[in-house]
């Protein structure tokens, strides 16, 4: 059967690679978050689709975590040169696809069609789908109003303290055409997802118009990874923003947010001791290893993931 992955950006992507390693390319649909995406120096940056296309291209940096490997800078110097905006750092090989895409959408395509185009130039099998075609941008309520995310994330480096966040769009954004497709399939076996950010990463997709009802309709497994290894998700300022807005990292917290749409949890080992508790909500639990160091670990994580 067909199986959909719902990924954010980083820790999705790595184990979207994961899947795509071991399922064959038309079984397998990944949708992503867009609430990321924005606009910039007249360029539409999309990090999260980014993440997931470098990682399944074998292009992923992965010590920075986002964006290409032997990455150069020189286009970032000459702009800070000329007195343009440098806080965002859009490397020199990252350059030409935020240049193939802006200059796609320009003339007219959807962001799914270049998604497509561009995912299938690299030779990505999978299809790898946009969320929504139409514009949804995660934002944070600060002292100074609503900053877009990366603005508030990169820019601010998470500073003003965050009162709320919202998915400016939705409602109102329809589902890319692949998403919708892959969640009516009759063939569709089972929706993983990865083991993305659920508040700022996942609870986007969540907000596109029709996707939670369709998630909830269908009889067929959804299996989470969890995005926690001992206990702990967030690196620096994003446990910081979740902290502000009264989000908690546990394992508990996380199924009892997919209330009504889990079917089956995989945690860290580090958190086997969670297990217990989870069963008692109702929710099915695999213990495993969910650090994914490199391609064995993705691919043995999407493995115990299928099997689920
Ligand atoms: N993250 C940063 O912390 N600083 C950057 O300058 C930066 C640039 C960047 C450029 C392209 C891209 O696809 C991602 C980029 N990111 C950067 C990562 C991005 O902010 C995050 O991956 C996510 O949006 C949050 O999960
Ligand atoms: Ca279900």
């Amino acid at each position: 059967g067909h199986i959909l992955a719902l990924s954010g950006g980083v820790g999705g992507a790595k184990l979207a690679a994961g899947l795509a390693a071991v399922l064959p390319p038309e079984d397998l649909t990944i949708a992503v978050n867009t609430g990321d995406d924005f606009e910039h120096l007249g360029l539409t940056i999309c990090p999260d689709i980014d993440s997931v296309t470098y990682a399944l291209a074998g292009l992923n940096d992965t010590v920075r975590g986002w964006g290409v490997v032997d990455e150069s800078w020189r286009t970032m110097e000459r702009l800070g040169a000329l007195g343009e905006e440098s806080w965002f750092n859009l490397g020199d090989r990252d350059m030409a696809m935020h240049l193939a895409r802006s200059w796609r959408l320009r003339a007219g395509e959807s962001l799914s069609e270049v998604t497509a185009r561009l995912t299938q130039a690299l030779g990505i099998g999978p299809r790898v789908v946009p969320m929504s075609d139409a514009p949804v941008r995660t934002q944070v309520e600060t002292e100074d109003g609503w900053l877009d995310f990366q603005h508030y994330f990169v820019r601010e480096q998470c500073r003003p303290a965050a009162r709320a966040i919202r998915f400016d769009g939705t409602p109102g954004a329809a589902m890319s055409p692949g998403l919708a497709e892959a969640l009516a399939r009759p063939d569709l076996a089972a929706v993983i997802l990865c083991p993305s950010n659920p508040f700022l990463s996942v609870d986007p997709i969540l907000a596109v118009d029709g996707v939670r009802d369709a998630l909830a309709a269908r009889k067929v497994p959804f299996i989470a990874v969890s995005p926690l290894v001992g206990g702990q998700s967030l690196k620096g300022p994003l446990g910081k923003l979740l902290g502000e807005l009264g989000r908690e990292n546990s394992n508990a917290a996380i199924a009892a947010h997919y209330a009504g749409l889990l079917d089956h949890l995989i945690i860290d080992e580090s958190d086997a001791a969670d297990a217990e508790g989870l069963r008692a909500m109702g929710i099915s639990v695999t213990v495993a290893p969910t650090v994914m160091y490199g391609a064995a670990e993705r691919e043995q994580l999407a493995r115990v993931a299928l099997s689920a």
